[in-house]
């Protein structure tokens, strides 16, 4: 079933967009966890971390290129942390594969 993801693909609800290509797009985050938060979402409505394929390899990659090359365009050259989370004990809420970039100031560790 098409999540909320989808509908931003879709232009169906807002989203502040940072870059679009044919395999995924980047948008802000609408409820920021650091001063610089977006996610990378692929088009292909894959739900999570858990049901990839071995076809959605090139996917994936397009996606974490996609995150470092907005991380930099956002002017993160301090760092900045990428994160997957999967499943209910992983802390998803949405069920659409996402990666949040979060930086512009320094992250703690271990997450919660
Ligand atoms: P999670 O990994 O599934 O917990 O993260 C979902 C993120 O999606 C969370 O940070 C939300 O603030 C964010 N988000 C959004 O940016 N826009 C939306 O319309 C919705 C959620 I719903």
């Amino acid at each position: 079933m098409p999540s909320i993801f989808t509908k931003i693909i879709d232009r169906e609800i807002p989203a502040e967009i940072l870059h679009e290509d044919d395999v995924c797009l980047a948008f802000r985050d609408i409820s920021p966890k650091a001063p610089t938060h977006f996610l990378v979402i692929p088009k292909k409505e894959i739900v999570s971390l858990a049901d990839l394929t071995e076809a959605d390899e090139a996917i994936v990659g397009r996606c974490i290129i996609v995150a470092s090359q907005v991380a930099a365009a956002e002017g993160l050259e301090g760092g900045y942390r990428l994160v997957c989370n999967c499943g209910d004990d992983g802390g998803q809420e949405v069920p659409h594969l996402h990666f949040h970039v979060m930086g512009g100031r320094k992250m703690t560790w271990p997450p919660g």
